[in-house]
């Protein structure tokens, strides 16, 4: 049974739909470069089911704000933002406060009350636009730091339907999150779900002390667990065996003169510890062990590119590959191939297989689904090795790569030592511990694990706030100050 048939049949056999929202929707036939989007992508497939979200427009008066669309049995409902909030709510609140402060990075946070707001109200445009959508018996599915409110919102408006919501990005310690104003609130606004979602146990963990210090359990039937998220193994093994011999990995293979391939994939994002990995990848080649046998490709798709940090990471790291290799290279070398174009994933998964090594180093990452793609991309007869960060969410269930601080580049560059001269059955042993967790834990088991969670009888179909049926024609107004559920205000 493939995922999307799984996804759907437990759908059918519930007698529900299942309604994804989530920030952007993966349009069919779209390139993706971010986890979310893969990862839905996988879940959801060409099953029956809603995906809301963001059309990518700014609303105007030239056209409705809500566009439907089917594909594949899918139905899409795509949504204009407004065009006064949508700064603020992404750009500011969501991408310049939530992630970096969820990323442990307090030094990066630029908080606007003014941006707050803007999110709050974008987050009741999106739970207005999906009220209209709704049946009485939907699940609703809710993902990621943008949406945090939205079950809050949704309640406001009289829904009662189950809703869950999973957070793709790691979760603090509560000092960290006690560093962000009206804190208090954003967690708190997290017990309108029936079910949260964490990466880890350690997200999990970090929530509950969370809530220990300071949310007054006042809705006990919101459940939370950790349900760290898997990719589709069979669809990138059939995917990386069949791009090994095409075009793109065969010249990249043709390209090396033999030497050997790390390679790392990541969205240009301070999270992922880019400068810190190629320090290390110099460091390595400083220590004189092996150097010169390895050419490392970076492919670094640019992302959020208005937002100032990263246009300055951009920078360093342009000076840093210019500064490694105009000391390094040789005529007929260059050691690290820094590369800002994207790629289609069968593309990427031929890079995979023909890449020896994986440098995967994020100072903290909620799982880090390149991981696990690398893995499953290997030739069993020969597979490379997976240096990964002990601070990627994908650590706790592979100890089996070689795992690393990536603060610390002599450690790294010792790694890429050890892994240049790793045996074969070593190698062999420690990618087949691993296939067996990513086959364990595919994409499917983690949407049907939540999914079934959501619906499961402990957790009753709440009583709603106001009258809900049908939620379109719920008359109710949105409340001006969003309060949590234990009265803390916003502001
Ligand atoms: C967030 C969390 C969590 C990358 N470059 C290209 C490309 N990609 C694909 C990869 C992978 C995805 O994008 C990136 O996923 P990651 O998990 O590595 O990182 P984030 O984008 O930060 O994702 C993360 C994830 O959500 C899921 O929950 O794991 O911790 O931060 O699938 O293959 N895909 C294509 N061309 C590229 O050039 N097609």
């Amino acid at each position: 049974m493939s995922t999307a048939e799984a996804i759907v049949g437990m759908g059918a056999r519930a007698g529900s739909r299942t309604v994804m929202v989530s920030n952007r929707v993966a349009l069919p036939g779209q390139t993706q470069t971010g986890g979310l989007a893969v990862a839905l992508t996988a879940a959801i497939g060409e099953g029956s089911g809603l995906w809301l979200g963001w059309s990518g427009t700014l609303a105007s008066d030239k056209r409705p704000p809500i566009c439907k669309q089917s594909q594949g049995g899918l139905d899409y409902v795509l949504v204009d933002l407004p065009a006064d909030d949508f700064e603020g709510y992404y750009h500011g609140y969501a991408n310049r406060v939530l992630w970096p402060l969820f990323h442990y990075r307090i030094d990066l946070v630029d908080y606007h009350r003014e941006q707050r707001d803007a999110y709050l109200r974008v987050n009741r445009v999106f739970a207005e636009a999906l009220a209209q959508q709704l049946r009485g018996d939907d699940v609703i599915w809710v993902h990621d730091y943008h949406l945090i409110p939205l079950a809050q919102c949704l309640r406001d408006l009289g829904v009662g339907n189950r809703i869950g919501f999973f957070l793709h990005i790691p979760l603090p310690p509560p000092d960290v999150l006690n560093a962000l104003p009206g804190h208090r609130a954003l967690l708190g606004a997290l017990e309108a779900y029936d079910l949260v979602g964490f990466q880890t146990r350690n997200d999990l963990q970090n929530f509950r002390h969370y809530q220990a210090q300071h949310v007054p359990i006042t809705q006990p039937r919101c459940r939370s667990d950790a349900f760290p998220i898997g990719i589709d193994v069979d669809a990138i093994i059939r995917t990386a065996q069949a791009n090994e011999a095409r075009v793109a990995g065969h010249d990249l293979r043709a390209s090396l003169s033999g030497r050997r391939l790390a390679i790392g994939v990541d969205r240009l994002d301070y999270s992922k510890g880019l400068p810190e990995r190629f320090k290390a990848f110099e460091r390595h080649l400083q220590s004189g062990e092996d150097a010169g046998h390895w050419t490392y490709l970076q492919i670094a798709p640019h992302s959020r590119t208005r937002v100032p940090e990263y246009q300055s990471l951009r920078r360093e790291l342009e000076g840093l590959a210019g500064h490694i290799n105009g000391r390094h290279a040789r005529p007929d070398w260059t050691p690290i191939r820094y590369v800002n174009d994207s790629f289609p994933q069968s593309v990427l998964a031929g890079f995979y297989r023909a890449a020896d090594m994986a440098l995967i180093t994020p100072l903290r990452d909620g799982m880090n689904l390149v991981a696990k793609e690398y893995l499953a991309s290997q030739s069993p007869l020969d597979p490379g090795v997976l240096v990964l960060s002990r601070f990627a969410g994908a650590a706790e269930e592979l100890p089996q790569a070689l795992l690393v601080n990536p603060h610390d580049i002599d450690e790294v560059a010792s790694a890429i030592n050890t892994a240049s001269s790793m045996p074969l059955a070593e190698r062999q042993d420690r990618w087949h511990t691993m296939m067996d967790t990513l086959r364990g834990n595919d994409v499917g088991h983690w949407a049907r694990r939540f999914l079934q969670t959501l619906r499961a009888p402990a957790a009753p179909p709440r009583t709603p706030t106001a009258p809900a049926e049908p939620a379109q024609k719920n008359t109710r107004q949105p409340q001006a100050t969003l309060a949590t559920t234990d009265g803390v205000p916003w502001q």
